[in-house]
């Protein structure tokens, strides 16, 4: 059997572009979301592409339950996941702290860090059983630096940064490579996620300048995963090179 990669957040944008280059390099996939119709246009997309197979797994990461439930219930040979990658998440609002929403702050945190907590609580142990696996956790920009109205989106990217680096602590003794992307600006649906179908708000933000594409994220998620098994990338800080960090940025094009 091929390799297996589990990839959440899939129906878009980065884990969409993540499966895709898997996809084409002969791996096989469990690919998971909400969105039940496009991970099933994904998987027969892909499948008739590029010759592999595909599981879809639809499911909320925010509930524990439907996490265990999903992936407990994969075939077994389906467990043999070599790499997962925790891409599912989202930003809500950019307001500042005294104005945000505390139902857009439950989402976020339920997702980004909790979502991503249980998906890799019921992966991490069949890597640990063959004693090999890579876990890409994708952070950001906004997990390493605060920016006006980043507040509880990047309070959840800090601590995706942290359970990266504490994940890979507790697993190096089982041989298991631990690494974070963390992106800066990408045009993705994160725009209109985050400014709730505001498509003009979601645009603006990318004005001007060339932004990262989910192409570029889904080629460094690549690089990683087919490092010799000696290698391990912690972590890559990718930007725009009209991006210098969390809140410079060169719209030149304007
Ligand atoms: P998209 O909105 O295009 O994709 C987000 C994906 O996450 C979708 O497949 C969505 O699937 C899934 N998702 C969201 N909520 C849930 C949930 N509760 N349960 C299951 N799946 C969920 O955005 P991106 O591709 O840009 O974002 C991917 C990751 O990259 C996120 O973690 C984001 O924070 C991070 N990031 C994005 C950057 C950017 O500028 N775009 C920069 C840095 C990091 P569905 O709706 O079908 O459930
Ligand atoms: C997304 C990048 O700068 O919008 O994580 O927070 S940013």
């Amino acid at each position: 059997m091929n390799n297996i990669a589990l990839i959440t957040g899939a129906t878009s944008g980065f884990g969409k572009a993540i499966a895709e280059i898997f996809a084409s390099n002969g791996w096989n996939l469990v690919i998971t979301g909400r969105r039940k119709e496009r991970l099933e246009d994904i998987q027969q997309f892909l499948q008739a592409k590029y010759k592999i197979e595909i599981i879809t797994s639809c499911f909320d990461v925010r509930n524990n339950y439907d996490v265990k439930l999903h992936l407990e219930s994969l075939p077994d040979n389906w467990k043999n996941i070599e790499v997962l990658v925790n891409n599912a998440g989202l930003a809500l609002g950019r307001e500042p702290f005294h104005e945000g929403s505390t139902d857009q702050w439950d989402q976020m945190i339920d997702t980004n860090v909790k979502g991503l907590m249980y998906v890799t609580r019921v992966v991490s142990p069949w890597m640990i059983k063959k004693k090999k696996g890579t876990i890409i956790n994708i952070g950001s920009i906004a997990g390493k630096e605060a920016y006006a109205g980043g507040n509880v989106y990047s309070a959840t990217k800090f601590a995706v940064d942290a359970l990266t680096k504490n994940m890979r602590i507790d697993f190096l003794p089982h041989n298991i490579r631990v690494t974070q992307i963390s992106p800066g600006a990408a045009e993705t649906e994160f725009g209109i996620v985050r400014f709730q179908g505001d498509e003009a708000k979601a645009k603006a933000v990318y004005h001007g300048f060339t932004p990262l594409d989910a192409q570029d994220i889904a080629e460094a998620a690549w690089f990683i995963a087919s490092r010799p098994e000696h290698v391990c990338i912690n972590d890559l800080v990718i930007m725009a090179t009209a991006q210098a960090n969390a809140t410079t940025l060169i719209r030149s094009g304007v």
